[in-house]
């Protein structure tokens, strides 16, 4: 037996992929040789998601769907088996964070995180299954995160959904593992990207913010982590090279889970 990274001949569907992780990870698959498929939730995020990979000269399918349309979702994933093909990979990317302390929480906005980052991950992942079941393969990724095992202030909803998405992750392990499908979550650390430039935020006194810094001396690596450093481990978990694992969180961290923090000089 050979090990066998190559991800040629395969169709990668990544959600929410016209920039930041999903982007990051969808490049590095293309990288690997996998096709790749994305979709956002406006027609201009995928323009631009478009006109991206082209500047990285890839050569990406693009579609507008909201992750929580069940029906939307369903015909994005008729539209690519009959334009595309059948989907190898799915990697359910999208998601949002609302920052609000759990009391100032309406019962509205929780919601919407759990349909985003919760209820779709189901929705798109029961959409391909069956095919996958048929093709006799199939890879599953969900982004998890550093709080599908921690929380900290103002996060319920999103840590709700992220330790809701580590356990969907384990149960299609179950469920699924029998059709030679693997079902694998990565849990990244403090990844650069719009969604968390809020906590790295210069002061108007020239000051890091104290979120940046509270990261900084919580991780080994002292330092936040870039997208494309997520791109390794997603090729991994969506290669043969990965077939015995499944059911696994692999947290790509710089080693955050793993350390006491920084002791006060
Ligand atoms: P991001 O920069 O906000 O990108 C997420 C993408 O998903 C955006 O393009 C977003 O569109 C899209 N999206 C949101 N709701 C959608 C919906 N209903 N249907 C389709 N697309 C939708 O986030 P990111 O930082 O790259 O994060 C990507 C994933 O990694 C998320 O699941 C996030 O929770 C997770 N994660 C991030 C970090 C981090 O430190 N950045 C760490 C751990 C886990 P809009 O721009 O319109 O919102
Ligand atoms: C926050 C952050 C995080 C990260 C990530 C950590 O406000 O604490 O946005 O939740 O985005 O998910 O792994």
């Amino acid at each position: 037996m050979s090990v066998n990274f190559s991800l040629k001949g395969k169709i990668a569907l990544v959600t929410g992929a016209s920039y930041g992780i999903g982007f990051a990870i969808a490049s590095g698959m293309a990288q690997a040789g996998a096709t790749i498929v994305f979709n956002d939730i406006k027609q201009e995020l995928v323009d631009k998601g478009l006109a991206a990979y082209k500047e990285a000269g890839i050569d990406a399918h693009g579609y507008v769907c909201d992750v929580t349309d069940e029906d939307a979702v369903n015909n994005l994933v008729a539209t690519i088996e009959k334009e595309v093909g059948p989907i190898d990979i799915l990697v359910n990317n999208a998601g949002i964070i609302k920052r609000i302390p759990m009391c100032e929480m309406t019962a509205a906005e929780f919601r919407q995180v759990i349909d985003v980052d919760l209820n779709a991950p189901f929705i798109v992942s029961k959409a391909v299954i069956p095919s996958m079941i048929k093709q006799g393969h199939g890879k599953i990724i969900n982004i998890c995160s550093m709080m599908s095992e921690l929380g900290r202030e103002t996060v319920s909803a999103y840590a709700a959904a992220k330790g809701g998405l580590k356990m969907l992750t384990r149960n299609i392990c179950s469920e699924y593992g029998g059709y030679n499908i693997q079902c694998n979550g990565i849990g990244p650390g403090y990844i650069e990207t719009p969604q968390t430039a809020p906590l790295r935020e210069i002061q108007p006194d020239g000051s890091k913010h104290p979120f940046d810094q509270f990261i900084i001396s919580k991780t080994p690596a002292a330092r936040w982590l870039k997208p494309e450093e997520l791109a390794g481990p997603a090729v991994f978990l969506a290669s043969e090279a990965s077939d015995a694992v499944n059911g696994h969180i692999l947290y790509v961290d710089g080693g955050i889970l793993a350390y006491i923090g920084k002791q006060p000089q």
